[in-house]
C-alpha cells in the first residue's frame, strides 16, 4: 500500500494525537488493537477495561466516519494474537505499509515492546513525542539535573518545595494563572486555605455520570465474559467514554463542584465517595480530555467570578503541577524505580484490601467504594490505603500491583511515583522528602469515619486502640535511626519519645500482635 500504518493505543484516543497529525486518509491506515495482554498484565478493575475498550471502539468509529481507513481488531476477533506486537505484525502483513508511526506510550513496559516492532516487521518505526502533556520528559530531565546541581531537594528541603519549584516553572512556561511575571492573586499557593473538614450534613452535589450507550454496554459484556474474576463490579459504571462526554463531565465539575474543590480538597466523609473532586483522571489518562482544556476551564470560571482562586489554583496545581511532576519522575527513574524498597518493607498485602472485610471503618469505606466505583479520591488513596501500607510495612510490589488493579485511572506512569513515592516512601525520598505517615488523629480530623468504627482514634493501647495509632508509633520506632537524619521528621520523633519507653514498648507489643493477626 505504501502509506503509513499509524498505531493508536487504548489510552491514546485523542483527536490531536501526534501519530495522527499528518495522516493521509488516501494512503494510510490506523491500527487500534484490543489485546488480551493489555487487559491482563495486571488484573485491572472491570470498569477500567470496559472504559478503555469502549473509548477505543468510539474512537475507531469516529475516525472511520471522517473517511479514515481504520483497522480495528476486536478482542474476540478470530486470529487475534493477544499482544500488541502480534497485532502490529499481523496488520503490517495485511496492509504492507511503508512505515509505522506511533506516539510514545505511557508505560516503560510498552516502550520496550514498541522498540522491537521495527525488527519484527522489517519496517521503519517512528515514535513521536506524546505532546498531550505540558512538560516534555527531556525538559524535566534537564530541570531535575539543574536542581540536583544546585543541591535542591536535599534531606532538609520541604518536599512541597521540590514540587513547588517545578510547578512555578510550569506556571511561568504556560502563562496559566499568571499576571505578567507574578502569580495571579499574588501567591503561588493557597494550600493553607484548602484543608477544611466537611461540616455535618453539608450538601454535596452528585457528579454527572454517563449511562452506558450500546457500544459501552457491549464492551461491558465482553469484560464480564472474558474477565469475570477481575476485581470490582460494573453495576455503577458511569465514566465518559468519548471526548464529548468527557468535556460534559468537566463542565459539570466546573459548574457544580469546583467552587468548593479548594476548601474540601483534603476532606473525607462517609457515604460521600467523590465530594468536590473533578473525576477527570480517567478521561485525561485515556486521552479524552487534555490537561490544557481542564486548566483553561477552571481559569475561565475564576475569571467569570464563579469559582474562587483558592479552588482554581488548587485544581490547576494538581494537573499542571503534580500530574506533570510524577510523569517526569517516572521517565527519569525507570526502570529501576519500580524495584525500589527503601524501607525494606516485606509484609504481604492483607486480604481486606481486596475484600473490604475489616472492622477498620476508614479502610472498609475506601476499599468498598473502590470496588464499586473504581475510584477513590486523592486523600483516601494517600492517607487511608496508602498510609496503612506505609506504616504496616507492606511489600511495595504488592501495594503497587493493588493500586494498578483497583482504579479506572491507573497507568503505571502516574500510579507508580504516587505509590512508591508519595504513599509508601519506597523510593526513599525521590518524590517527597518525608513519608506521609499519620496516626488515627489525622483521619479523625479530616473525616467522620471514626464515628462508625469500633476503634478509638484517641487511644494507642488497650483493646479499642486505633490500629493506625499502634502502627504509626511502631513505624517511627522501627525507622528511628533512618528518620533521625531527616529534620522534617524531628517533630514526629519527638512526639514518639514523649510516650516514654514503657508506653512505647507496650504500643509496639500491641502493634506486633496486630500485625501477626493480619498475616
Ligand atoms: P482531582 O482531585 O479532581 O484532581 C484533578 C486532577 O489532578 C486529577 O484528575 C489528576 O489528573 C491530577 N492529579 C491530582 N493529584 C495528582 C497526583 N498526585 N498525581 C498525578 N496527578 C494528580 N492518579 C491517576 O491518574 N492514576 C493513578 O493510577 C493514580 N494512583 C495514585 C496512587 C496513590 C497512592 C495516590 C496517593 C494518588 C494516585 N493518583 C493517581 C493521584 C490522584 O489520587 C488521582 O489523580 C485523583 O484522585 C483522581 O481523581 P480526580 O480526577 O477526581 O482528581
Ligand atoms: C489499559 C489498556 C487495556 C485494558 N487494553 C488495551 C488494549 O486492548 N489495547 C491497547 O492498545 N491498549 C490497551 N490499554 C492501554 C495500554 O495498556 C496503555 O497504552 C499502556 O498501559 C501504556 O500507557
Ligand atoms: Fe480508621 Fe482508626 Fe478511625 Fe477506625 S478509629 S476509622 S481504624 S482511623
Amino acid at each position: 500500500m505504501g502509506g503509513a500504518m499509524r498505531v493508536v493505543l487504548g489510552d491514546q484516543c485523542s483527536r490531536g494525537l501526534s501519530a495522527l497529525s499528518d495522516l493521509d486518509p488516501a494512503a494510510d491506515v490506523v491500527l487500534l488493537a484490543e489485546v488480551e495482554a493489555e487487559c491482563t498484565y495486571v488484573r485491572h478493575h472491570k470498569q477500567k477495561i470496559a472504559l478503555v475498550l469502549s473509548a477505543m471502539r468510539h474512537f475507531a468509529r469516529a475516525l472511520a466516519a471522517r473517511g479514515v481507513r481504520v483497522e480495528h481488531v476486536r478482542l474476540e476477533d478470530g486470529g487475534n494474537t493477544g499482544t500488541l506486537a502480534g497485532e502490529v505484525e499481523r496488520a503490517a502483513r495485511r496492509h504492507r505499509p511503508a512505515r509505522i508511526v506511533c506516539t510514545h506510550p505511557g508505560e516503560w513496559r510498552v516502550l520496550q515492546d514498541m522498540l522491537g516492532w521495527g525488527a519484527l516487521t522489517g519496517l521503519p518505526v517512528e515514535i513521536r513525542d506524546d505532546d498531550r502533556f505540558f512538560c516534555p520528559p527531556d525538559w524535566f530531565r534537564d530541570w531535575a539535573r539543574e536542581q540536583e546541581a544546585m543541591g535542591e531537594g536535599g534531606p532538609d528541603a520541604p518536599e512541597q518545595l521540590r514540587l513547588e519549584f517545578f510547578y512555578r516553572e510550569m506556571r511561568r512556561a504556560t502563562g496559566i494563572l499568571m499576571e505578567g511575571d507574578a502569580p495571579a492573586g499574588g501567591r503561588w499557593n493557597f494550600d493553607a486555605e484548602n484543608r477544611r473538614r466537611l461540616p455535618a450534613r453539608f450538601p454535596v452535589p452528585e457528579p454527572r455520570r454517563f449511562p452506558p450507550d450500546a457500544i459501552t454496554r457491549e464492551a461491558m459484556e465482553t469484560v464480564e465474559r472474558r474477565f469475570p474474576g477481575h476485581f470490582g463490579t460494573l453495576d455503577a459504571f458511569g465514566w465518559p467514554a468519548t471526548a464529548r462526554d468527557a468535556r460534559a463531565a468537566l463542565d459539570d465539575f466546573v459548574s457544580n463542584r469546583l467552587p468548593r474543590f479548594g476548601h474540601y480538597q483534603d476532606a473525607m466523609a462517609a457515604g460521600e465517595p467523590t465530594l468536590f473532586h473533578g473525576l477527570v483522571s480517567t478521561s485525561l489518562n485515556a486521552g479524552l480530555l487534555s490537561p490544557r482544556e481542564c486548566c483553561d476551564a477552571a481559569v475561565e470560571a475564576w475569571k467569570a467570578g464563579s469559582a474562587p482562586l483558592n479552588a482554581v489554583e488548587g485544581f490547576v496545581r494538581q494537573i499542571l503541577g503534580w500530574r506533570e511532576y510524577v510523569r517526569g519522575i517516572y521517565w527519569l527513574k525507570m526502570p529501576g524505580y519500580a524495584a525500589l524498597n527503601a524501607l525494606d518493607a516485606r509484609r504481604p498485602l492483607p486480604w481486606f484490601y481486596w475484600s473490604g472485610e475489616t472492622d477498620m471503618a476508614c479502610l472498609r469505606q475506601v476499599v468498598r467504594q473502590t470496588r464499586d466505583l473504581a475510584y477513590a479520591h486523592h486523600i483516601q488513596r494517600l492517607m487511608v490505603t496508602g498510609n496503612f501500607a506505609l506504616i504496616a510495612g507492606l511489600d511495595p510490589a504488592q501495594v503497587n500491583e493493588w493500586y494498578m488493579v483497583v482504579f479506572a485511572d491507573a497507568y503505571e506512569w502516574v500510579e507508580l511515583p504516587n505509590t512508591h513515592g508519595l504513599a509508601i516512601h519506597a523510593d526513599g525520598g525521590i518524590t517527597g522528602s518525608k513519608p506521609y505517615a499519620a496516626s488515627g488523629a489525622y483521619i479523625n480530623r479530616m473525616s467522620d469515619y471514626c464515628r462508625l468504627c469500633p476503634y478509638d482514634p484517641k487511644r494507642a493501647t488497650g483493646p479499642d486502640a486505633c490500629p493506625f495509632n499502634l502502627l504509626y508509633w511502631d513505624f517511627l520506632a522501627r525507622h528511628e535511626a533512618r528518620f533521625a537524619a531527616n529534620p522534617r521528621m524531628e517533630p514526629a520523633l519527638e512526639n514518639m519519645r514523649r510516650l516514654g519507653p514503657e508506653k512505647l514498648a507496650q504500643v509496639r507489643a500491641q502493634a506486633a500482635a496486630f500485625l501477626d493477626g493480619l498475616d
